[in-house]
């Protein structure tokens, strides 16, 4: 096992992560810019070392000064949380030739599915479904308007460097076709340096549905079943729940047993998400992401598995502390990201946090890296916290949920709070009834 564990972010994940260390009986050590001296994770962390000014580009992106900081601290893992580094192959390449242990998968692992064209056509050999579409990039227009004529209308042309909704255009005929590429390859190769493009059929209503996965490193793989993330902002996620409303236990047990054994033939070490776009009782593979996720509670609340201890488990060479037989999935949960921004536009909300309170009783938990009196640094993302509400079935867990939310005070700055209030009194909400475009119509209608 690790002797000490460096933890490179900032915010609820550095805490989430010291957290588990701490259970672990692990030393510490945060890394911090300048803007996050009076942060938590600092004040709960063994050490801390400030590593650069407060944009990110300078601090917690600075692969340099962070191992130089596992160098002087003699830290023997880095845990990278999610965003930032995590899912940076050269930084996993970088820390493991200095004798350091990046928690995550291999570097390889990481590029593959990195790029996106990559990703698929390994899912796809791996026997995982995914979208009909190019197999591989699309060199020219010819080949585009074969290809969509094959699939047929509407199609969606995506960067292979993108991910994350980036670099994507949208053609409903082949008159569209053309402005769509040109489009897509000259935004991809400005935005990431790479104008490689594919193109899938166009999934009209589907939701978002991923699948939970591990693997130890040693050929053996298994999935801790499925998120719905389709309340989803510009490619934010809004609102996460495990179970999906839309499976029932034999379609899970269906998608998840295919992604479990994708994972054990790949020979992927520590956690994964294989994202789904899920239509008319079919599963179709979007992307994969080598990282923790900032939904991960939701799984832990109906699994009871600490995902952050099979994490450092795994890394440290002790393998998965469960078989797939041993993990069951318990009742209901749903996660509300709170976010420092407006409710209805969601403008960044900065400022000094006058008085936090949070709720608690049967069934809550609140993941949150704030405290009354913290001032919120303007450079980072705007999460302030997470409230993750587990009940023994989707009914109960709403009431609580609509309870928990009364509870929940944060004065000084305005957040997303008053938007889940109003949500969780939906009646589509109530019944689960929502697709990827639910959220941006019904905040258009401004209801
Ligand atoms: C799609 C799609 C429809 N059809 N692919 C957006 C983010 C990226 N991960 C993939 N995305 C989409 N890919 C096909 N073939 C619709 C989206 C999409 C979306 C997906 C998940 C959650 C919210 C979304 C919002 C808009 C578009």
């Amino acid at each position: 096992m690790f002797q000490k564990i460096l933890i490179a972010n900032r915010g609820e994940i550095a805490l989430r992560v010291l957290r588990a260390c701490k259970e672990l009986g692990i030393q510490t050590v945060v890394v911090h810019s300048t803007a996050d001296s009076d942060a938590m994770h600092v004040r709960l962390a063994d050490e801390s070392v400030c590593i650069g000014p407060p944009p990110s580009r300078e601090s917690y992106l600075n692969i340099h000064q962070i191992v130089a900081a596992c160098e002087i601290t003699g830290a023997d893992a880095v845990h990278p949380g999610y965003g930032f580094l995590s899912e940076n192959a050269k930084f996993a390449d970088i820390l493991a030739a200095h004798n350091i242990t990046f928690i995550g998968p291999s570097g390889d692992h990481i590029r593959i599915m990195g790029d996106k064209i990559e990703a698929k056509r390994t899912a796809k050999r791996l026997g995982i479904p995914v979208v009909p579409g190019s197999d591989g990039a699309i060199s020219d227009e010819k080949e585009a308007k074969r290809v969509a004529a094959e699939i047929g209308y509407p199609v969606i042309i995506k960067a292979s460097a993108g991910g994350g909704g980036r670099g994507m255009k949208v053609a409903h005929t082949e008159a569209d076709l053309e402005v769509a590429l040109q489009t897509a390859k000259s935004e991809a190769g400005a935005a990431f340096g790479d104008d490689a493009v594919y193109i899938e059929k166009y999934l009209e209503k589907p939701r978002h549905i991923e699948v939970q996965v591990f693997g130890d490193g040693a050929g053996r793989g298994v999935h801790f079943g499925e998120r719905d993330c389709s309340l989803q902002r510009r490619h934010q996620k809004v609102w996460e729940e495990a179970n999906s409303p839309a499976l029932n236990a034999e379609e899970r047990s269906r998608i998840g047993g295919i992604c479990a054994t994708a994972i054990a033939d790949l020979g992927y070490s520590g956690a994964g998400t294989i994202e789904f776009l899920y239509e008319n009782g079919e599963f179709y593979f979007i992307e994969m992401n080598t990282r923790l996720q900032v939904e991960h509670p939701v799984t832990e609340a109906i699994t009871g598995i600490d995902l952050v201890h099979e994490q450092i488990r795994v890394a440290s060479g002790g393998g998965l502390s469960v078989r797939q037989e041993d993990i069951k999935f318990n009742g209901h949960a749903i996660e509300c990201r709170i976010n420092a921004e407006d409710p209805r536009t969601f403008t960044p909300s900065p400022g000094t946090i006058t008085h936090f309170h949070t709720p608690g009783g049967l069934g809550i938990r609140v993941d949150s890296g704030v405290y009354s009196g913290y001032k919120i640094p303007p450079y980072y993302d705007s999460l302030i916290g997470k409230l993750i509400v587990h009940g023994r079935n989707r009914v109960e867990c709403m009431m609580r949920l609509r309870r928990a939310l009364d509870e929940f005070v944060v004065d000084g700055i305005k957040t997303t709070l008053p938007l889940f209030r109003d949500l969780v009194g939906n009646p589509d909400i109530a019944n689960g009834d929502y697709d990827i475009h639910w959220l941006e119509k019904y905040l258009a209608k401004g209801e």
